[in-house]
């Protein structure tokens, strides 16, 4: 039996696929964010607001989803408020691609999952809030996002807010160092810390301007340097949260995940709802800002990428 081509699993929006053949520029968009980022109905309303903003920009948002046995590649309103709501999607990581599409069943993807479908579309750009990483207490446990190996094999360039305190974001770094990521942040030297603007840590290279980013990213990609390329910026100052508070309760949610033995891919679902809760929603709030200003710069990128 022949091997079935890999692309024959996608399917392509009919606005996403317009925008293709008129050479406008795609922007990917995950869907772990709307089933296990967020609480519906802000999920839904967050990733329609986050796909105006790229529209409004020019590029065409797509949202990456697994549907009845396909990679649907862009998606409508209603599917985005089926996902949203449905509380059934799996969490698809690298690992759970396989069965969940073999299967047919719906899934959501993660940054792994979504970045390994958006270069199988041939998107270069993928937008998130942030990204998976290095657990604090791996050293015991292990847990290290699978994130962080799709960043080192696959060539896409993902936005984010840097990656929560949540992780240990010293050990991210070092990891994605040790695997050939660079980590670049646009708008600041230091890599952002998701709910807050500063993680402490320097990022690799600050590259503010779009152009100068897509030059970086065509010379890694040109010179046969596969694997992805970390792009942080900031949370608007205005939705951060304070770095004092933020940490407080950082620290009783990953107490509360150790106490009731929260493990495996529970984990960043179950600390990511206990913050949102202890910050009375706040937490909710800035998750929304940071992406729709990550859908800005990614959107800014994406354009720079298709004439340069
Ligand atoms: N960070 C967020 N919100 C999220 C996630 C991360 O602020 O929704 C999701 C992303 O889809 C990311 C995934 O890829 O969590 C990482 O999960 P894990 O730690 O299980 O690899
Ligand atoms: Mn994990």
């Amino acid at each position: 039996m022949d091997a079935r081509p890999a692309h024959s699993w996608l399917a392509l929006s009919p606005p996403v696929a317009a925008a293709r053949a008129a050479g406008r520029p795609l922007v990917a968009l995950e869907s772990t964010i709307i089933a296990h980022g967020m609480p519906y109905p802000e999920n839904v309303r967050t990733a329609r607001e986050v796909e105006a903003v790229i529209r409004g920009l020019g590029a065409e948002p797509a949202t990456i989803a697994l549907m009845g046995g396909r990679i649907r590649i862009g998606l409508s309103d209603d599917e985005l408020e089926l996902l949203g709501r449905s509380g059934q999607a799996h969490k698809v990581s690298r690992r759970d691609l396989p069965a969940v599409l073999a299967s047919g069943d719906l899934g959501a993807t993660t940054v792994a999952g979504t970045m390994i479908c958006a270069a199988l579309a041939g998107i270069e750009v993928f937008v998130t809030g942030g990204i998976g990483g290095v657990h604090r207490g791996a050293p015991q446990s292990f847990d290290i996002s699978a994130d962080l190996q799709e960043l080192a094999r696959t060539s896409v360039a993902v936005v984010c807010a840097g990656a929560k305190s949540i992780l240990d974001i010293g050990l991210t770094l070092e990891y994605l160092e040790t695997h050939g990521v660079p980590v670049l942040s646009c708008g600041q030297d230091n890599f952002a810390a998701f709910y807050t603007r500063d993680s402490g840590f320097r990022a690799d290279y600050r590259l503010d301007d779009a152009d100068a980013q897509a030059r970086f990213i065509r010379t890694k990609w040109a010179l046969g340097l596969a694997g992805g390329v970390v792009l942080s910026t900031p949370v608007p100052q205005a939705a951060a949260l304070p770095r004092e508070e933020i940490d407080a309760i950082t620290g009783q949610a990953l107490a509360e995940a150790a106490a009731q033995h929260i493990a495996g891919k529970a984990v960043t679902p179950f600390l990511l709802a206990r913050i949102k809760a202890l910050t009375g929603g706040r937490s909710l709030a800035t998750n929304i800002a940071l992406v729709k200003h990550n859908a800005e710069v990614g959107a800014r990128l994406a354009l720079a990428l298709a004439h340069s």
